[in-house]
Formats: C-alpha cells, sequence, structure tokens
C-alpha cells in the first residue's frame, strides 16, 4: 500500500517535467521562431497526468476498502535506562564532549561508541570520558549506525542513537522520552528552526531536500506517520522494537537514516518525529554536512532506496 500513490507522484513530475519542455519549446519558437520540435511531449504529458490521477484513485479507494481502525498505545516507561550508541569516524575534537554531555543525564546507564577505523585518538578520548569503545571494521555511516544499535541493545531498557559530533543535545533525550511513551521509535527533528543553530549543517538547500525526500517516504507509508527530515541521526527506540528490524537493514553508507524509519513502518512499528535542537558540529563533517553534491547524492541515493522499498 502507498507504492502507487508514490510512483503516481512521480508520473506526474514526468508530466510537469514534459510539459514545461512543451511550454519552453512554445516561447522559444515565439520569441525567435527557434523552438524544437516536441508536438509529442504534450501527449507524453497528458498520458502521465492521466496515469497519475488514475493510480492516485485507484490506490485512494484501495485503502478506504482496506481501511483499518488506527489505536493509540500508552505505555509509559517509568524507569527509563538508556543505552546509547554513538557513531565515530576520527572524531577526536567531539567525541570527548559528546560522551561528557551524556553522562551526565540521569537516564543514560550505558554509553557505547562505535571507532569505525579511526585512525586518530577518538577510542583513546571516549574511553577517557567514560565511554566503552568497540570497532567497526565495516566503513561507512550506516554499518556504524547498525553497529551501535546492536552493541547499545545489550544494556538498558531503551536505545538511542546518536553521533558523536556534537550536533545533537544529551538533554533532547527527555524530549525523545516523553514521546516514546505512544510510539515504538522516536526519531528527531532537525526542522524547528527556533532552535536550530544558523551556523549548523542544516542549511535552506538540505532542509529542502530533507523535506522533499521526507514527503516521498510519507506518500510511500500514506497514513503512517508525518516526516519532515531524513538526515537526523538522534533516535530512540524500544529494544523489543529493534529486534525486529534489526536483521533487515542492507546500507551501510550515509543513507541509512530513512532506511532505518522504512525497515520499521514495513515491520507495522510506530515511528514518531520530535522537534530536537541542533548546533554547529565539533570536528570535520565526513558525511553529508553542508556540502551540495554530497547532498545531491545522497538524496539520490535515499529516493533509490524508497523506491524499491
Ligand atoms: N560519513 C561517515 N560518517 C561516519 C563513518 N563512520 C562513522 N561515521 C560517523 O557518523 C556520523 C555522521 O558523520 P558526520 O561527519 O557527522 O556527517 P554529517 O552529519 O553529515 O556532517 C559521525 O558521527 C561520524 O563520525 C563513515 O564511514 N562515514
Ligand atoms: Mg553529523
Amino acid at each position: 500500500m502507498g507504492r502507487l500513490i508514490l510512483y503516481s507522484f512521480f508520473a506526474f513530475l514526468a508530466g510537469v517535467f514534459l510539459y514545461s519542455l512543451f511550454f519552453a519549446n512554445w516561447l522559444l519558437d515565439f520569441f525567435c521562431s527557434c523552438g524544437f520540435r516536441v508536438g509529442a511531449l504534450i501527449d507524453a504529458s497528458n498520458w502521465l497526468f492521466l496515469f497519475s490521477v488514475l493510480g492516485f484513485m485507484a490506490e485512494f479507494a484501495f485503502m478506504k476498502l482496506n481501511e483499518k481502525p488506527r489505536t493509540v498505545r500508552q505505555d509509559p516507561i517509568t524507569n527509563p535506562q538508556i543505552s546509547v550508541g554513538m557513531t565515530a569516524y576520527n572524531d577526536e575534537l567531539s567525541i570527548g564532549g559528546a560522551v561528557r554531555d551524556f553522562k551526565k543525564m540521569s537516564e543514560v546507564v550505558n554509553i557505547v561508541v562505535i571507532d569505525n577505523n579511526c585512525v586518530d585518538k577518538t577510542a583513546e578520548v571516549a574511553r577517557k570520558a567514560g565511554a566503552k569503545v568497540v570497532k567497526e571494521p565495516i566503513q561507512g555511516y550506516g554499518a556504524a549506525c547498525v553497529r551501535a544499535l546492536k552493541e547499545a541493545r545489550k544494556a538498558g531498557n531503551l536505545v538511542c542513537l546518536v553521533e558523536g559530533d556534537q550536533t545533537y543535545f544529551a538533554a533532547d533525550i527527555k524530549k525523545l522520552l516523553a514521546y516514546i511513551e505512544n510510539v515504538d521509535m522516536v526519531v528527531g527533528t532537525r526542522t524547528t528552526m527556533e532552535i536550530v543553530a544558523s551556523d549548523s549543517q542544516v542549511t535552506p538547500f538540505i532542509q529542502i531536500g530533507n523535506i522533499f525526500v521526507a514527503k516521498l517516504i510519507q506518500l510511500r507509508y500514506w497514513g503512517k506517520l508525518r516526516l519532515t527530515d531524513v538526515g537526523c541521526t538522534y533516535r530512540l527506540i524500544r529494544p523489543e522494537a529493534l529486534d525486529k528490524i534489526i536483521g533487515n537493514f542492507d546500507v551501510t553508507g550515509n543513507h541509512f537514516s530513512p532506511h532505518m524509519i522504512m525497515a520499521a513502518l514495513k515491520m507495522g512499528l510506530k515511528v514518531i518525529e520530535c522537534p530536537i535542537a541542533f548546533r554547529k558540529r565539533v570536528g570535520q563533517s565526513k558525511g553529508v554536512g553542508n556540502d551540495f553534491v554530497k547532498g545531491l547524492v545522497n538524496g539520490f541515493q535515499m529516493i533509490f532506496d524508497i523506491l524499491k522499498s
């Protein structure tokens, strides 16, 4: 369910694109009589529009027929014991501060830093700050996240995933905790600009790209969640929910975050977003950061993953 909506939306976009080519041709013809001959474009775009309208209608009819009542769960965690998995890749400048920040939280019972083949002093600094350090030989943000989840799962009664780059605030764990009562997984969103620093990685381009990809997931999993950010690592998940999805990940690269959200939705888990604060990174970005080209490549990888899901 939802796949047809997604494909219909892409057919609509393709229709708009072809139609705009036709319009551009008309403008060229009008102003300089140098337009290219693209009469067939208008036919193709009309067919695409027709397909998208029929697709939307068919999907909505199917959804109406299969509609199930939505229940709300109220399952508070009275004695939260959070085990934090923290990713790190040559993050000696930030990892100490990040570990200390989380150690201050009374709900945090365990911190494990994933050393993803670091060649600097990340492991040493992390250990000194009070974290357990585990080495992950498979290189990549996704591989580091999966290992962080697996290692953090070994302690406590809630699992938290976060980066060791000091962009996230440990105190926000209380916000995630408040939301977990009703769901299986809470994912941060960095779209509430009042609490997102202007010198952080969230540039207008990254924000628009994030929202666009997030809305594609929302189309694909229609009615299951509201999503606005696909690049936020900070999340809290119930261990029993994690057990249902931990074997289903096959992304080791930078597009892991939405991959995990979709894995949860596919298993029928309830996922919710929660606004969190975000600040400038300490040390150099190894991921997308605010790099336009890397952001674009990462966005296409995410879209491909959504189409596959
Ligand atoms: N990009 C990337 N990040 C990794 C890798 N291994 C671990 N990480 C960690 O994953 C997080 C994301 O990377 P980061 O540099 O913050 O990317 P950004 O958030 O896009 O700037 C950081 O905590 C990294 O240290 C890797 O191979 N590539
Ligand atoms: Mg980061």
